[in-house]
């Protein structure tokens, strides 16, 4: 019988709750068709042709500390890479295929490279790790409905051997949970129709992993797909219920709460374009200020946001995504206050914008003007004892003005003649309540 653990479950995800914000990044063969990371499968590439990409790659601008010094001055506190995505393609070494980045022209192992740069800038390292892998032939094929051999009647399942297919998966997991130190988060991606959960041989995988790495954070993918909530969050976990929920280009309207109304942790994965791996047609960036904005949301709902790049073939981060990552980096600093080990404020959300808390401060990010003084709904007057704004510590009065007479509680905060533009991420004021 599997029995939770919360104390040791709160220890390991303390860092995690107060990171708030993360790096996916997602890079591989796919990043040659520059046509995102599915390109195999919606395209429904043979494995020759798929392998043309393989004789090519050969990413001459790979430079792990190039992202992960991205990664920390956008405010990252994690970063998690594609060790292996969906088409199988490895960026390991590893012992049990040749289909890996050593076997290519770069000759180099580049998740071992990316732990080590990762780690050299103190953020924490994750891996991402498919549970699908479309290359191997022990994996379904025809009538699995990802595969890109799904329709093809000539790669029909009969004589494949599943099992087979989890010796070489556990294999793979026990080859990253062993040769690159110390692991922070694992990703695993994703459960579907009747691939999930034991069908994985799951608990065995994970009582290998907890052996292995005892404090790695583990999404919980390995039971659910980014829709679904999972056994912790319905009151009975399995063995392998993992330590988030984790939401896929989605931020749940009300955070997430577990079977008995408590908040639970989660993270959204979220693109800045609409693509994960490269794709050199999509210039459809979001915005800085909307990216920050979307942070302050899972902020002010209790979660994490994971934010994607995809670097190009030769491993560059897109100019787009770079910028962007700077314009966050250049936010965090004055503003990174009302985020690290930030949650839930616990009041109703303002009309112009949202709340965050730590403690007794509550952040609220003032996203546009409001007529008049700006309304602090569900903070009386006396419960204050003081106001600043984040950026520069410049005290903001309690408003004394006439105009909200009607409101003998609820306590406005007098902005003066500051504005706030209609895109405006900039205005973010601290509330410190009395203790
Ligand atoms: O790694 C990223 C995705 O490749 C993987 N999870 C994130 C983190 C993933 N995204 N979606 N899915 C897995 C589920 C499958 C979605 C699909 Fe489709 C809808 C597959 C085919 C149609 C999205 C749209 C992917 C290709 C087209």
């Amino acid at each position: 019988m599997y029995k939770f653990d919360r104390e040791a479950y709160d220890r390991r995800m303390e860092w995690y709750r107060d990171a708030r914000f993360g790096m996916f990044i997602h890079w591989g063969l796919y990043a040659i068709p520059a046509r995102g990371e599915w390109v195999r499968s919606i395209e429904q590439i043979p494995k020759e042709d798929y392998m043309k990409y393989f004789e090519e790659f050969n990413p001459v601008d790979f430079d792990p500390r190039k992202w992960a010094k991205a990664a920390k001055e956008a405010g990252m506190k994690y970063m998690v890479l594609t060790a292996k995505h969906h088409d199988g393609f490895c960026l390991f070494d590893s012992q049990y295929t040749d289909f890996k980045s050593t076997n290519t022209k770069c000759g180099r192992d580049l998740v071992a490279e990316y732990v080590d740069a990762v780690r050299a800038e103190g953020l924490k390292v994750g891996l991402y790790f498919s549970l699908l892998d479309w290359f191997h032939d022990d994996f379904p094929h025809y009538g699995d409905r990802n595969h890109p051999m799904r329709n093809n009647p000539a790669y029909k399942n009969d004589d494949r051997d599943f099992d087979r297919y989890l010796t070489y998966m556990h294999n793979q997991v026990r080859e990253i949970c062993t040769n690159y130190g110390k692991l922070d988060v694992l990703w695993f991606d994703f459960s579907y129709d009747t691939l999930r959960g034991e069908a994985w041989k799951a608990t065995e995988l994970i009582k290998m992993v907890r052996k292995l790495q005892p404090d790695v954070i583990i999404d919980n993918r390995l039971e659910v797909s980014g829709e679904g909530y999972g056994s912790l969050a319905a009151g009975n976990p399995t063995p392998y219920h993992g330590d988030f929920v984790s939401p896929e280009q989605m931020i749940p309207p009300n955070g997430i709460q577990d079977v008995n109304g408590n908040d639970i942790a989660w993270e959204s994965c979220v693109t800045m374009n609409n693509h994960w791996g490269y794709c050199a047609n999509d210039h459809f960036f979001k915005p800085a200020p909307m990216l920050i904005k979307k942070l302050v949301e899972c902020v002010s709902k209790g979660g994490n946001l994971l934010l994607n790049v995809g670097p190009d073939a030769r491993g560059n981060i897109p100019e787009e995504s770079i910028e962007r990552l700077a314009e966050i980096g250049k936010w965090m600093k004055k503003n990174g206050e009302s985020i690290y080990g930030c949650g839930k404020a616990g009041i109703e959300k303002p009309d112009f914008g949202r709340v965050t808390r730590h403690g007794n401060h509550l952040y609220f990010h003032v996203y546009e003007n409001t007529v008049g003084p700006l309304p602090l709904p569900g903070v009386k007057k006396e419960e204050i004892q003081a106001i600043r704004y984040v950026a520069t510590g410049a005290e903001i009065p309690v408003s004394t003005s006439w105009v909200h007479s009607d409101y003998p509680t609820m306590a406005f905060a007098d902005l003066g003649e500051d504005p706030v533009l209609p895109d405006g991420v900039d205005t973010v004021i601290d509330v410190i309540l009395k203790k």
